[in-house]
């Protein structure tokens, strides 16, 4: 028997599949969870922690591209105006959901 056929068999008993990645609602719900101090906007520190918690490499980075890319009136902050463009850079980037 090839070594390659039965390296293929254990491969296929171990695989998990793809996970699907994250929905607009699902990244709605997480940026929810996220406001910590529940005043209805994200600031850079949650965005961090949204990111962080994502698996991102860089949160931080992420975090300043998102602010920068969805903060339309520039006051630092992503207030409910601003969370559908937040939500779709988000969604966009194809985080996937994480196997707990
Ligand atoms: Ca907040
Ligand atoms: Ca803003």
């Amino acid at each position: 028997m090839p070594i390659n056929s039965q390296f293929h068999v254990v491969h296929d008993h171990n695989k998990i599949g793809p996970a699907p990645k994250l929905t607009e609602a699902q990244v709605r719900e997480i940026l929810e969870k996220h406001d910590a101090n529940n005043d209805g906007v994200l600031c850079w520190q949650e965005l961090n922690t949204v990111f962080r918690d994502l698996g991102a490499w860089s949160p931080w980075f992420r975090a300043n591209r998102g602010l920068h890319y969805a903060d339309a009136n520039n006051d630092g902050v992503i207030n409910k105006e601003e969370w559908n463009d937040l939500v779709k850079y988000i969604t966009d980037l194809g985080y996937k959901l994480k196997i707990k």
